[in-house]
Order: C-alpha cells, then sequence, then structure tokens
C-alpha cells in the first residue's frame, strides 16, 4: 500500500512568513514543508509537498494523488471558500483528506465561515498557526498505519 501523502496549498501561501505575520506567524512556507518532513520521516511517510496560486494545477495534483496516495493534507487558502471544483476533485479521492488553516477562521470575516472543502474532509485544523500541518499529518499517520516490517 502507498505511503505517500500530498500536501497541498492554495493562493498567496507561497508569501507565508513574508506579510501579516499577526495573522500567519513567521514561519516560511519552506520551514512549514521541512516541519512536515520530519513528522512524515518518523511515521515512515513519503510526501509531495505543493503550492499554486492557480486552481487548476491543485485540481491536477489532487487528480494526481488519486493514483499514488494514502492521504492528502490541503489549505486551500482563499479557494476554501469558493472552489465548487476543488471539492469535486477531493470526491474522487478515495482516501482520507484532512483541511488545514493556519488562522483561526471562525474568528474572522464572515465569508471565511464557510468552507466547499469540509463537505469532503475527513478532519479539520483551524487556528493552530503553521502547527497545524503536523498535527494533520499525525492524524493521517494514525489513519493510515503502521509501515508492513
Ligand atoms: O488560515 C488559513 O490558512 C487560510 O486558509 C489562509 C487564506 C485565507 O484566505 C483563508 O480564509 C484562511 C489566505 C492565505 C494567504 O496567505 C498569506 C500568507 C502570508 C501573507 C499573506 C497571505
Amino acid at each position: 500500500m502507498s505511503r505517500l501523502i500530498y500536501i497541498l496549498n492554495g493562493p498567496n501561501l507561497n508569501l507565508l512568513g513574508k506579510r501579516q505575520p499577526e495573522i500567519y506567524g513567521r514561519e516560511t512556507l519552506a520551514d512549514v514543508e521541512a516541519a512536515c518532513r520530519a513528522v512524515a520521516t518518523r511515521h515512515g511517510l513519503d510526501i509531495r509537498f505543493h503550492q499554486s496560486n492557480r486552481e487548476y494545477e491543485l485540481i491536477d495534483w489532487i487528480h494526481e494523488a488519486r493514483e499514488t496516495a494514502a492521504g492528502i493534507v490541503i489549505n486551500p487558502a482563499a479557494f476554501t471558500h469558493t472552489s465548487v471544483a476543488i471539492l469535486d476533485a477531493l470526491n474522487t479521492f478515495d482516501a482520507p483528506v484532512i483541511e488545514v488553516h493556519i488562522s483561526n477562521v471562525h474568528k474572522r470575516e464572515a465569508f471565511r465561515h464557510h468552507s466547499y472543502v469540509s463537505l469532503r474532509a475527513d478532519g479539520v485544523i483551524a487556528g493552530l498557526g503553521t502547527q497545524g500541518y503536523p498535527l494533520a499529518i499525525e492524524r493521517l499517520a494514525h489513519l493510515i498505519g503502521p509501515a508492513k516490517a
């Protein structure tokens, strides 16, 4: 069985650590990737870590994950609140999906309170900062189970 997980990041998250640290913290996306890789390695999981500002690229990675992956962690960023297309793509993926938000979207503007992706996600983490990513991987590792000896 595959021990590969996809970690997908939506628009503007390439600016993490460079703007609005009061909302999104000081860690860069490269720091997040390193933290994800460390926790995944501990569980014998491989990762593909991607970010895009283009909706279709996120959809293409979800399609790729259908063939290869045992789970997805996704922070769809603003597409969370707008994208039926990402929801439709995730609905074709047959393994666990964890949705992550760095900020507590429920403490913010009303338009951030609704998530299309939550209609598919098996779990949602919001407001734990970038720590949400390794925690989401811990959950996937639990759902996927240990590597066979
Ligand atoms: O809290 C989150 O993780 C969000 O998914 C981030 C999105 C926002 O639209 C969602 O409502 C909640 C925005 C990502 C923008 O990322 C930036 C990072 C640093 C500086 C500027 C933007």
